[in-house]
């Protein structure tokens, strides 16, 4: 292993996120913004209305392409076009996912955020560990994680199509609280951030990993250009979030290893084979 790939190992590991930089061309970045631009509905000026109308959902309408997770079984932005499926095995992510996840790993969701100058902060989550919704952990009180929930078998590639970073919003996480056994408080949780949340400096063209079980957000968008980001959410084969799929989109040929990347959970090696 050459001494780059061992440093960004242990960042990712130490922090639960990185950012990696150039990992997309300029013409990869045009021609994914250039779809985008097709697909992707003009906002409405009364935008902030239509997040009124989503009160209760953490994420009002910033989500668009969604496929598997809580967004049924269908192939979301997939559908979109190649430069869309060919993400979903770009060499970075497969090596900083086999690093995570080891040989054997699903794409289980999938989404893209976009956000607009005065879009707010979504709510700071994590799906796995002391912090996630029903791990039942006491507040301010030690959480050994039971062996039989996952911790850091889940991790994601978000690419970023716009530039952002703290000085504009956009993902937002709390360094290493992927290993912390303490229960998020409410009061970090409803804004009070204590100097602890960062928005990692995430230019057009880099990759933002990290694992679901980070703490980790949306920070209200100030910049004057729109962020466009796309999420594309692994696992280990033998998890799954929930009964939604991402499914291979019908007008688009994938290759063997993108059709294993979109099949049935199964034990690692014993029914899923290494993706290497
Ligand atoms: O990209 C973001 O702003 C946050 C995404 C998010 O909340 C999530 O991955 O669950």
């Amino acid at each position: 292993m050459d001494e780059e790939t061992e440093l960004r190992n242990y960042r990712y590991e130490l922090q639960g996120y990185i950012v990696i930089e150039n990992v997309l061309t300029p013409g990869q970045i045009a021609t994914l913004n250039a779809l985008l631009d097709e697909r992707l509905p003009t906002l409405p000026d009364d935008w902030r209305k239509h997040f009124e109308s989503a009160a209760g959902r953490p994420y009002g309408n910033y989500r668009f392409g969604m496929a598997g997770g809580s967004h049924g079984t269908n192939p979301g932005f997939l559908a979109w076009g190649q430069a869309f499926v060919d993400l979903m095995d770009h060499p970075v992510t497969m090596e900083v996912m086999r690093h995570q996840l080891g040989d054997c790993f699903r794409l289980d969701r999938i989404f893209g955020m976009r956000m607009r100058r005065g879009m707010p902060s979504g709510v700071l989550h994590s799906d796995y560990g002391a912090s996630e919704p029903y791990t039942r952990a006491t507040p301010g009180q030690y959480h050994p994680q039971p062996a039989y929930q996952a911790l850091h078998g889940f991790g994601v590639a978000a690419f970023n199509l716009t530039d952002s970073g703290p000085d504009t919003g956009g993902l937002c996480c709390i360094p290493s609280s992927h290993n912390c056994r303490v229960k998020l408080p409410e009061r970090i949780r409803g804004g009070d951030h204590q100097d602890l949340v960062r928005v990692p400096k995430a230019p057009a063209g880099s990759v933002t990993f990290f694992s679901e079980a980070t703490t980790h957000g949306t920070m209200a968008w100030t910049g004057a250009h729109e962020r466009r980001t796309l999420l594309y959410k692994y696992c280990a084969s033998q998890l799954s979030w929930s009964r939604a799929r991402v499914t291979p989109p019908e007008n688009i040929e994938l290759t063997e290893r993108q059709k294993l990347l979109l099949a049935e959970p199964a034990g690692a090696h014993w029914f899923f084979p290494s993706l290497f």
